[in-house]
Protein backbone atom coordinates (compact mmCIF):
# COMPACT_ATOMS: atom_id res chain seq x y z
CA UNK A 1 0.00 0.00 0.00
CA UNK A 2 1.22 3.61 -0.80
CA UNK A 3 1.68 5.55 2.20
CA UNK A 4 -0.65 8.62 1.59
CA UNK A 5 -3.81 10.05 2.91
CA UNK A 6 -7.03 12.26 1.31
CA UNK A 7 -5.27 15.40 2.14
CA UNK A 8 -2.12 14.71 1.08
CA UNK A 9 -3.58 14.73 -2.45
CA UNK A 10 -4.87 17.99 -1.80
CA UNK A 11 -2.35 19.76 -0.28
CA UNK A 12 -0.51 18.59 -3.17
CA UNK A 13 -2.65 20.28 -5.72
CA UNK A 14 -3.40 23.24 -3.55
CA UNK A 15 0.48 23.83 -3.16
CA UNK A 16 1.69 23.65 -6.75
CA UNK A 17 -1.72 25.69 -7.82
CA UNK A 18 -1.20 28.57 -5.67
CA UNK A 19 2.96 28.75 -6.65
CA UNK A 20 1.81 28.77 -9.98
CA UNK A 21 -1.12 31.35 -9.26
CA UNK A 22 1.21 33.43 -7.32
CA UNK A 23 4.03 33.15 -9.87
CA UNK A 24 1.88 34.26 -12.34
CA UNK A 25 0.55 37.59 -11.03
CA UNK A 26 3.77 39.77 -12.43
CA UNK A 27 4.40 38.46 -15.70
CA UNK A 28 6.39 40.10 -18.91
CA UNK A 29 3.24 38.96 -21.24
CA UNK A 30 -0.59 38.08 -20.73
CA UNK A 31 -2.17 36.83 -23.21
CA UNK A 32 -5.77 36.56 -22.63
CA UNK A 33 -7.24 33.40 -24.94
CA UNK A 34 -6.49 30.41 -25.63
CA UNK A 35 -7.22 29.80 -29.18
CA UNK A 36 -4.38 29.04 -32.18
CA UNK A 37 -3.42 32.85 -32.01
CA UNK A 38 -2.97 33.43 -28.31
CA UNK A 39 -1.11 29.68 -27.88
CA UNK A 40 1.36 30.77 -31.00
CA UNK A 41 2.20 33.76 -29.18
CA UNK A 42 2.74 32.29 -26.11
CA UNK A 43 5.02 29.81 -27.46
CA UNK A 44 6.87 32.54 -29.55
CA UNK A 45 7.48 34.56 -26.65
CA UNK A 46 8.49 32.35 -23.96
CA UNK A 47 10.96 30.69 -26.70
CA UNK A 48 12.08 34.78 -26.50
CA UNK A 49 12.58 34.37 -22.72
CA UNK A 50 9.96 36.06 -21.65
CA UNK A 51 7.24 35.07 -18.74
CA UNK A 52 3.98 34.40 -20.68
CA UNK A 53 1.16 33.61 -18.71
CA UNK A 54 -1.91 32.50 -20.34
CA UNK A 55 -5.51 33.01 -19.28
CA UNK A 56 -8.41 31.16 -20.64
CA UNK A 57 -12.46 31.29 -19.54
CA UNK A 58 -13.15 27.91 -20.42
CA UNK A 59 -12.04 24.80 -19.17
CA UNK A 60 -10.70 23.27 -22.33
CA UNK A 61 -8.20 25.41 -23.78
CA UNK A 62 -7.89 25.85 -27.64
CA UNK A 63 -10.78 28.17 -28.63
CA UNK A 64 -12.17 27.84 -32.13
CA UNK A 65 -10.09 24.88 -33.24
CA UNK A 66 -11.83 21.47 -31.26
CA UNK A 67 -14.72 21.71 -33.86
CA UNK A 68 -13.79 22.52 -37.29
CA UNK A 69 -15.98 23.53 -39.26
CA UNK A 70 -19.36 22.27 -38.14
CA UNK A 71 -17.90 19.58 -35.76
CA UNK A 72 -16.34 18.24 -38.64
CA UNK A 73 -12.92 17.87 -36.92
CA UNK A 74 -10.57 18.91 -39.56
CA UNK A 75 -9.04 22.11 -39.68
CA UNK A 76 -7.49 24.20 -43.24
CA UNK A 77 -3.94 25.76 -43.17
CA UNK A 78 -2.73 27.40 -46.16
CA UNK A 79 0.78 26.61 -47.78
CA UNK A 80 2.43 29.35 -46.39
CA UNK A 81 1.48 28.82 -43.25
CA UNK A 82 2.12 25.16 -42.79
CA UNK A 83 5.64 25.23 -41.25
CA UNK A 84 4.38 26.39 -38.10
CA UNK A 85 2.17 22.87 -37.73
CA UNK A 86 5.88 21.08 -38.66
CA UNK A 87 6.75 23.32 -35.28
CA UNK A 88 4.53 22.03 -33.09
CA UNK A 89 4.75 18.53 -34.40
CA UNK A 90 0.61 18.38 -35.78
CA UNK A 91 0.64 15.87 -39.12
CA UNK A 92 -0.80 17.32 -42.12
CA UNK A 93 -2.53 16.01 -45.31
CA UNK A 94 -1.78 18.64 -48.27
CA UNK A 95 -4.64 18.96 -50.79
CA UNK A 96 -5.39 20.95 -53.36
CA UNK A 97 -5.27 24.62 -53.63
CA UNK A 98 -2.07 24.47 -51.67
CA UNK A 99 -4.57 23.73 -48.72
CA UNK A 100 -3.55 21.19 -46.31
CA UNK A 101 -5.85 19.78 -43.78
CA UNK A 102 -4.80 18.75 -40.11
CA UNK A 103 -7.19 17.09 -37.45
CA UNK A 104 -8.39 19.64 -35.39
CA UNK A 105 -7.68 17.70 -31.92
CA UNK A 106 -4.20 17.28 -32.45
CA UNK A 107 -3.97 20.90 -33.32
CA UNK A 108 -5.24 22.36 -30.27
CA UNK A 109 -3.02 19.76 -28.08
CA UNK A 110 0.26 20.26 -29.99
CA UNK A 111 -0.23 23.83 -29.32
CA UNK A 112 -1.39 23.59 -25.97
CA UNK A 113 1.51 21.09 -24.99
CA UNK A 114 4.13 23.04 -26.49
CA UNK A 115 3.39 26.50 -25.71
CA UNK A 116 2.98 25.01 -21.62
CA UNK A 117 6.02 22.74 -21.68
CA UNK A 118 8.17 25.75 -23.24
CA UNK A 119 7.37 27.46 -19.84
CA UNK A 120 3.98 29.77 -20.70
CA UNK A 121 1.20 29.55 -17.47
CA UNK A 122 -1.87 28.24 -18.47
CA UNK A 123 -4.66 29.14 -16.20
CA UNK A 124 -7.72 28.25 -17.00
CA UNK A 125 -11.25 28.62 -15.82
CA UNK A 126 -10.29 32.16 -15.39
CA UNK A 127 -12.44 35.11 -16.97
CA UNK A 128 -10.77 38.64 -17.61
CA UNK A 129 -13.39 41.04 -16.89
CA UNK A 130 -11.68 44.32 -17.79
CA UNK A 131 -8.10 45.37 -18.21
CA UNK A 132 -6.24 47.83 -15.72
CA UNK A 133 -4.90 50.90 -16.98
CA UNK A 134 -2.53 53.53 -15.17
CA UNK A 135 -1.22 56.87 -17.00
CA UNK A 136 -2.44 55.56 -20.38
CA UNK A 137 -0.84 52.80 -20.49
CA UNK A 138 -2.50 49.52 -20.08
CA UNK A 139 -0.59 47.41 -16.83
CA UNK A 140 -2.36 44.40 -16.59
CA UNK A 141 -5.97 42.59 -16.44
CA UNK A 142 -9.04 41.96 -13.63
CA UNK A 143 -10.11 38.30 -13.25
CA UNK A 144 -12.29 35.96 -11.61
CA UNK A 145 -12.78 32.67 -11.63
CA UNK A 146 -15.15 31.29 -14.72
CA UNK A 147 -17.64 30.21 -12.19
CA UNK A 148 -17.91 33.52 -10.55
CA UNK A 149 -17.53 36.02 -12.81
CA UNK A 150 -21.20 37.31 -13.75
CA UNK A 151 -22.64 34.89 -11.75
CA UNK A 152 -21.69 36.06 -7.88
CA UNK A 153 -21.04 39.23 -6.31
CA UNK A 154 -17.37 38.33 -5.61
CA UNK A 155 -14.67 40.52 -6.76
CA UNK A 156 -12.05 39.79 -9.04
CA UNK A 157 -8.03 39.93 -8.40
CA UNK A 158 -5.58 41.69 -10.50
CA UNK A 159 -2.72 40.22 -12.89
CA UNK A 160 0.29 42.88 -14.06
CA UNK A 161 2.37 42.49 -16.71
CA UNK A 162 4.35 44.66 -19.21
CA UNK A 163 2.17 44.05 -22.26
CA UNK A 164 -1.23 42.10 -22.44
CA UNK A 165 -2.74 40.44 -25.93
CA UNK A 166 -5.90 40.28 -26.50
CA UNK A 167 -6.51 36.96 -28.59
CA UNK A 168 -10.09 36.31 -26.79
CA UNK A 169 -11.19 35.60 -30.73
CA UNK A 170 -14.69 37.53 -32.05
CA UNK A 171 -15.28 38.91 -28.78
CA UNK A 172 -12.11 41.08 -28.37
CA UNK A 173 -13.04 41.29 -24.89
CA UNK A 174 -9.99 43.80 -23.58
CA UNK A 175 -10.10 46.03 -26.80
CA UNK A 176 -13.58 46.46 -25.83
CA UNK A 177 -12.72 47.12 -22.20
CA UNK A 178 -10.51 50.43 -23.40
CA UNK A 179 -13.08 51.19 -26.53
CA UNK A 180 -16.30 51.60 -23.86
CA UNK A 181 -14.58 54.20 -22.17
CA UNK A 182 -14.33 56.33 -25.17
CA UNK A 183 -10.32 55.99 -24.91
CA UNK A 184 -9.67 54.58 -28.64
CA UNK A 185 -11.46 57.85 -29.98
CA UNK A 186 -10.09 59.03 -33.34
CA UNK A 187 -8.41 56.13 -34.26
CA UNK A 188 -9.24 53.37 -36.77
CA UNK A 189 -9.98 51.05 -33.90
CA UNK A 190 -12.92 53.12 -33.03
CA UNK A 191 -16.23 51.73 -33.17
CA UNK A 192 -15.83 48.85 -36.17
CA UNK A 193 -17.81 45.67 -36.31
CA UNK A 194 -16.25 42.60 -37.59
CA UNK A 195 -17.17 42.30 -41.26
CA UNK A 196 -18.94 39.35 -43.40
CA UNK A 197 -17.22 35.91 -44.40
CA UNK A 198 -14.32 36.73 -46.94
CA UNK A 199 -11.95 34.03 -46.01
CA UNK A 200 -8.50 34.97 -48.11
CA UNK A 201 -9.31 39.34 -47.14
CA UNK A 202 -9.30 37.60 -43.33
CA UNK A 203 -6.51 35.89 -43.33
CA UNK A 204 -4.51 38.31 -44.79
CA UNK A 205 -6.25 40.73 -42.61
CA UNK A 206 -5.43 39.23 -39.32
CA UNK A 207 -1.64 38.84 -39.99
CA UNK A 208 -1.23 42.72 -41.32
CA UNK A 209 -3.46 44.38 -38.88
CA UNK A 210 -2.08 42.68 -35.65
CA UNK A 211 -0.14 45.30 -33.47
CA UNK A 212 -0.71 47.30 -31.07
CA UNK A 213 -4.05 49.18 -30.40
CA UNK A 214 -3.31 51.21 -27.26
CA UNK A 215 -0.42 51.59 -25.41
CA UNK A 216 0.90 48.26 -24.32
CA UNK A 217 -2.63 46.49 -25.51
CA UNK A 218 -1.82 43.91 -28.21
CA UNK A 219 -4.77 42.31 -30.52
CA UNK A 220 -3.82 39.27 -32.42
CA UNK A 221 -6.25 36.18 -34.10
CA UNK A 222 -9.76 36.99 -34.69
CA UNK A 223 -10.26 40.19 -32.25
CA UNK A 224 -7.84 41.75 -34.87
CA UNK A 225 -11.01 41.46 -37.13
CA UNK A 226 -13.30 42.28 -34.37
CA UNK A 227 -11.16 45.73 -33.43
CA UNK A 228 -10.74 47.00 -36.80
CA UNK A 229 -13.57 45.82 -38.69
CA UNK A 230 -12.08 42.98 -40.96
CA UNK A 231 -13.71 39.62 -42.58
CA UNK A 232 -14.24 37.04 -40.74
CA UNK A 233 -12.89 33.86 -42.59
CA UNK A 234 -14.62 30.56 -40.99
CA UNK A 235 -12.47 26.82 -40.07
CA UNK A 236 -9.41 28.14 -41.92
CA UNK A 237 -6.00 28.80 -39.34
CA UNK A 238 -3.25 29.67 -41.32
CA UNK A 239 -3.66 33.57 -40.32
CA UNK A 240 -4.50 33.01 -36.79
CA UNK A 241 -1.22 30.94 -36.41
CA UNK A 242 0.41 33.46 -38.40
CA UNK A 243 -1.01 36.44 -36.33
CA UNK A 244 0.00 34.58 -33.28
CA UNK A 245 3.83 34.57 -34.20
CA UNK A 246 4.16 38.43 -35.65
CA UNK A 247 2.76 39.58 -32.30
CA UNK A 248 5.10 37.33 -30.44
CA UNK A 249 7.73 38.98 -32.82
CA UNK A 250 6.36 42.90 -32.06
CA UNK A 251 5.44 42.24 -28.49
CA UNK A 252 9.08 40.89 -27.64
CA UNK A 253 10.58 43.21 -29.76
CA UNK A 254 9.05 46.16 -27.73
CA UNK A 255 9.88 44.53 -24.51
CA UNK A 256 13.54 44.17 -24.93
O1 LIG B 1 -11.82 32.15 -30.72
P1 LIG B 1 -10.42 31.68 -30.57
O2 LIG B 1 -10.05 30.37 -31.14
O3 LIG B 1 -9.47 32.88 -31.08
P2 LIG B 1 -8.39 33.04 -32.23
O4 LIG B 1 -7.07 32.60 -31.77
O5 LIG B 1 -8.85 32.00 -33.35
C1 LIG B 1 -10.05 32.15 -34.05
C2 LIG B 1 -10.40 30.79 -34.64
O6 LIG B 1 -10.59 29.84 -33.63
C3 LIG B 1 -11.64 30.80 -35.50
C4 LIG B 1 -11.33 31.27 -36.86
C5 LIG B 1 -11.98 32.43 -37.38
O7 LIG B 1 -13.18 32.03 -37.98
O8 LIG B 1 -10.50 30.72 -37.55
O9 LIG B 1 -12.68 31.52 -34.89
O10 LIG B 1 -8.54 34.41 -32.73
O11 LIG B 1 -10.05 31.63 -29.03
C6 LIG B 1 -10.32 32.70 -28.17
C7 LIG B 1 -10.19 32.18 -26.76
O12 LIG B 1 -10.36 33.28 -25.87
C8 LIG B 1 -11.12 32.82 -24.77
C9 LIG B 1 -12.14 31.84 -25.37
O13 LIG B 1 -12.68 30.97 -24.40
C10 LIG B 1 -11.27 31.14 -26.41
O14 LIG B 1 -10.65 29.99 -25.89
N1 LIG B 1 -11.74 33.99 -24.12
C11 LIG B 1 -12.74 34.77 -24.63
N2 LIG B 1 -13.06 35.72 -23.76
C12 LIG B 1 -12.26 35.55 -22.67
C13 LIG B 1 -11.41 34.45 -22.91
C14 LIG B 1 -12.13 36.23 -21.42
N3 LIG B 1 -12.90 37.27 -21.11
N4 LIG B 1 -11.21 35.79 -20.54
C15 LIG B 1 -10.42 34.72 -20.85
N5 LIG B 1 -10.52 34.03 -22.02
Amino acid sequence: MDGFNNTQISAAIVGEYYKKLTGSLQSDVIIVGAGPSGLVAAYDLTKAGLKVTIIEKRLSPGGGIWGGGIGMNEIVVQDHAVAILDEFGVRHKPGENALHTADAVELACGLCLKAIQAGAVMLNLMTVEDVCLSEGEVTGVVVNRSMISGALPVDPIMFSAGAVIDATGHEAVIVEAVRRRGLLKGTDADGRLEGPMDAAAGEAFVVERAGEVYPRLWVTGMSVCATFGGPRMGPIFGGMLLSGKRIAEMVAKSLK
